[in-house]
């Protein structure tokens, strides 16, 4: 080594072991000058980043915790906290005269509105988060040092989920990937998980991002569609980038329509290295299971919920939480050697469009997550939480994925147009819960008072402090993997060159169910594309998948079938990746009852509280809304034919229905009357709900009367999951016992 590049690295071990910091460590050297390497006396205090403190510069404490100020009060004040008599008139010269420009209380109150909004996030806008609790079980201790996944340590989370092209006002069930980001506040610092419900990406490099997004997002002259793929200019990036074969399929699998974001899987998508106390390291991806099994809707049903409750997944999560039922996930790692090929069973852990199935490398649970509380504020707290890949804690480190190295980039970056400037991590939502001591100063929306003098390292003036950190002290040290020698160039290993055989392995281990939803997802998007040959290069895309899939979607077109361009890879179906199948925990489900408001209350009354018995939502659906109350012991009626939709429920139990209402309908000619009399003897609108239900294989009981509607509704007993009973709570176990399996599979006949 040259003299030069000696003290080059010299100059970094010294940055990294805290000079002093670590005696006799190897190569260590006395630095060329005096410094200071013992805090002298008096030391200055070193504020934290906390936000202006809670009492005033006259000393007098205000009681109230900086994140509650607004609004803590009797009084209105202005935001300097002046007290105001009035803030509903402008002041003016007479009450019909012109408004006064001295009006400050007009021009503060208008000029905060005017900037009350954001740039939403270019991508991944819209979003629903909760706080909770990690708690670490002690699984990775042999592979991590990471504090937080040590035994019994418990550490507070934030997550945010999110759907990813549609803007912040979009609809939650729409078909696309969804994001599951977390946050946690360790005692080293935050860790954030900045995952999907996806284990694979679209591309393999991240500087072909803002091309797949601009693809995705509406098209730029008429900004539309929202929130949708089913549109030319998505399917003509993937379909010209054959890499994005893989996740694509996912997209038009089941898992593009997520039941809630409590039954999504979540993924770090990428490999990470994780590194032990001895500085052994392991390669791993990242897991979060669902505690109540993953699951979708189908698709007519997510259609209509767009349009009936866009915000179905927002409500879902904050409904649960809110009703003690508490959304859990185990967070597990998939373990590799960390070889130098970073290669596994032939699968390259650096391609993030690959998984690496189940049943190669089980999915090991290392913690658990409680998601407990919702937000007090979606702004200050959903809206400005700041993810960042970047974000470590030490024991676990970064891959060369080509995507991940990207992130890391842009995570920082997006941050500063988002909330307006570098100190986002003082927000106190984003604040670490570790104690700051940074020499980063100044900016936009500064709130920490530093004090000192010497913003720099080393010094002698400010007590020498701060003063870096070593191995035993905790620092966050890079993993110092050996970077093959190599020539610079804009290319990828060949192993990336492999866009076909996981599409095919994931669609071989799907369901015939499955199947049927997948052939149906793309002869819908492709269907609405204007371009013929976009859809013929689709076709020519899904035939190196799988000629029958190929074949059934090509049929839907309306198109020949083109012939595999690719022998077919051989691969070995993964078991694991089918969501059908399993006895769910069926806590926070939603049961719709529906009675006439004149038959069995009291059947009504004991299956409310069996569904409530059971952890599940009781919803009583009927004609009109209020109370019903025949025998002095009410039920409250939660939804009325009017405003539920079949989409709302897991399950429908029917105690009865009446026949329609006359003035629901409004004056009729005599023979309308004639007419709907033959068509159906009761109110058309649980008729609808329980046809719909019934379509969407979901379970549908009825007792008593409701037996009557439910085969008016041409809904006999014996189809399955069709359930008649005497008794309220008989009909609802039955209902319990097949709502486990989320929806009634044997009532879809797939032709594949
Ligand atoms: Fe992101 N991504 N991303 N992404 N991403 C953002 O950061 C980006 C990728 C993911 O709830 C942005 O703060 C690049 C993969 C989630 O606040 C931005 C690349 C995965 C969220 C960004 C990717 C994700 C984001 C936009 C390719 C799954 C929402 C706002 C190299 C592993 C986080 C923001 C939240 C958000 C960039 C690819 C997940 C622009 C450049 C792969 C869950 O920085």
């Amino acid at each position: 080594m040259s003299a030069a590049a000696e003290k080059v690295v010299e100059k970094v071990r010294d940055a990294v072991h805290g000079g002093n910091e670590i005696p006799g460590a190897p190569g260590t050297q006395a630095p060329p000058v005096d410094e200071p390497t013992d805090a002298r006396e008096p030391l200055p205090p070193k504020p934290d980043q906390r936000g202006p403190e809670t009492y005033s510069p006259t000393g007098q404490e205000t009681g109230i915790p900086q994140e509650k100020v607004a609004q803590g009060g009797e009084r209105l004040t202005t935001a300097q906290g002046a007290r105001l008599y009035d803030t509903d008139h402008s002041l003016k010269a007479g009450p019909r005269g012109p408004v006064l420009i001295q009006d400050h209380h007009l021009r503060e109150k208008i000029t905060h509105f005017d900037h009350e909004r954001i740039p939403e996030r270019v991508v991944h806008a819209r979003g629903a988060a909760a706080h909770g609790v990690f708690r670490g079980y002690g699984a990775a201790a042999g592979i991590t040092k990471a504090a937080f996944l040590a035994e019994g340590v418990e550490t507070p989370v934030f997550v945010r989920f999110s759907t990813v092209l549609g803007s912040r006002g979009s609809a939650d069930t729409v078909r696309d990937t969804r994001g599951v980001a977390t946050k946690f506040y360790t005692g080293e610092g935050v860790f954030d998980l900045v995952g999907n419900n996806i284990p694979v990406f679209f591309i393999q490099d991240a500087l072909k991002f803002p091309d797949v997004i601009h693809a995705g997002k509406p098209h730029p002259d008429r900004e539309i569609p929202q929130a949708q793929s089913a549109h030319d200019t998505f399917w003509d990036f993937v379909t010209l980038h054959t890499e994005a074969t893989h996740h694509t399929l996912w997209n038009m699998s089941d898992r593009g329509i997520p039941r809630s974001y409590r039954m999504m899987e979540g993924f770090g998508v990428h490999t990470f290295r994780l590194v032990n106390a001895e500085g052994a390291t392991t390669l791993v991806k990242f897991h979060w299971k669902p505690k109540l099994g993953v699951h979708s809707l189908v698709w007519e049903e997510a259609q209509i919920t767009a349009g009936v409750d866009p915000d179905f997944h927002r409500r879902d999560l904050a409904d649960a939480i809110e009703a003690g039922a508490f959304p859990q996930w185990e967070l597990g790692v998939q373990t590799f050697p960390d070889t130098e090929e970073q290669m596994f069973e032939g699968i390259d852990l650096l391609d993030p469009t690959k998984i690496v199935p189940e049943e190669l490398a089980p999915v090991r649970p290392i913690g658990l997550m409680t998601l407990n509380a919702n937000p007090s504020n979606y702004f200050a707290e959903t809206e400005q939480v700041a993810f960042h890949v970047g974000h470590l804690v030490p024991g676990i480190d970064v891959t060369d994925d080509p995507l991940l190295q990207g992130r890391l980039f842009s995570y920082l970056d997006t941050q500063i147009s988002r909330l307006g400037g570098p100190n986002f991590g003082q927000l106190p939502i984003n604040r670490t819960h570790a104690p700051v001591n940074d020499m980063l100063r100044d900016g936009m929306h500064q709130t920490a008072v530093h004090t000192g003098v010497a913003p720099y390292h080393p010094n002698s003036l400010d007590g020498g402090c701060p003063f870096l950190a070593g191995e035993e002290t905790g620092a966050y040290i890079e993993v110092p993997v050996e970077v093959p020698a190599a020539r610079k160039v804009r290319d990828a290993a060949a192993s990336f060159d492999d866009h076909f055989s996981q599409p095919r392995l994931f669609w071989l281990s799907m369901s015939p169910t499955e199947r049927e939803h997948i052939v149906a997802a793309y002869t819908f998007e492709l269907g609405k594309c204007w371009e013929t040959a976009i859809k013929e290069r689709a076709l020519k895309v899904l035939a190196n998948i799988d000629p029958d899939l190929c074949a059934h979607v090509a049929a839907g077109l309306g198109l020949p079938a083109p012939e595999a361009s690719l022998v077919p890879a051989v691969v070995e179906p993964s078991p694991a990746l089918s969501q059908l199948g399993g006895d769910w925990p069926v806590e926070g489900r939603t049961i719709g009852i529906v009675t006439s408001g004149a038959d069995d209350l009291d059947g009504v009354r004991e299956v409310r509280r069996a569904v409530l018995d059971a952890g599940m939502v009781p919803l009583v659906i009927a004609p009109a809304g209020g109370v019903l109350d025949q025998d002095g012991d009410p039920v409250t009626v939660q939804r009325t034919f009017t405003t539920a939709r079949s989409t709302e429920f897991d399950a429908i139990l029917v105690a009865g229905a009446p026949a329609p209402a006359e003035e629901a309908y409004g004056a009729r000619d005599a023979k309308a009357d004639d007419d709907m009399a033959v068509v159906t003897a009761i109110d058309p609108r649980p008729l609808l709900m329980v046809t719909e239900a019934y379509r969407h294989g979901k379970a549908i009981g009825a007792w008593g009367e409701g037996v009557g509607a439910l085969e008016a509704a041409g809904l006999p007993e014996g189809p399955a999951g069709v359930v008649f009973g005497t008794t309220a709570s008989a009909v609802l176990q039955a209902v319990t016992r097949l709502l486990g399996g989320h929806r009634v599979w044997g009532r879809f006949t797939p032709a594949l």
